[in-house]
């Protein structure tokens, strides 16, 4: 029986997978695939962020070695900043309840 953060990994691997392989090649995410995925999979963290170059800049960002697409690794990356993010926003929303 896989624990809480073990079922979170997989979900998150799972998820990666599931819109890196309908176009192209099946282990990365085209631009196309990464704002499916940010729109369907982030809609709620990323509500924020409705200008039309969010995407562009979000790819940018995130290709780090420049291939014009998302791997695993530097899809990974997205999902550590966001978690930071919202770590913190946590932290200061309990001190604020104090
Ligand atoms: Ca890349």
């Amino acid at each position: 029986m896989p624990s809480e953060l073990e079922r979170a990994m997989e979900s998150f691997i799972q998820v990666f997978h599931r819109y890196s392989s309908t176009e192209g090649s099946s282990g990365t995410l085209s631009r196309r695939e990464l704002k499916t995925l940010m729109e369907t999979e982030l809609s709620t963290f990323l509500k924020s962020q409705k200008d039309p170059g969010a995407v562009d800049r979000m790819m940018r960002d995130l290709d780090t070695n420049g291939d014009g697409e998302v791997n695993f690794e530097e899809f990974v990356a997205l999902v550590v900043g966001l978690s930071v993010a919202c770590e913190q926003c946590y932290q200061l929303a309990k001190l604020g309840k104090k």
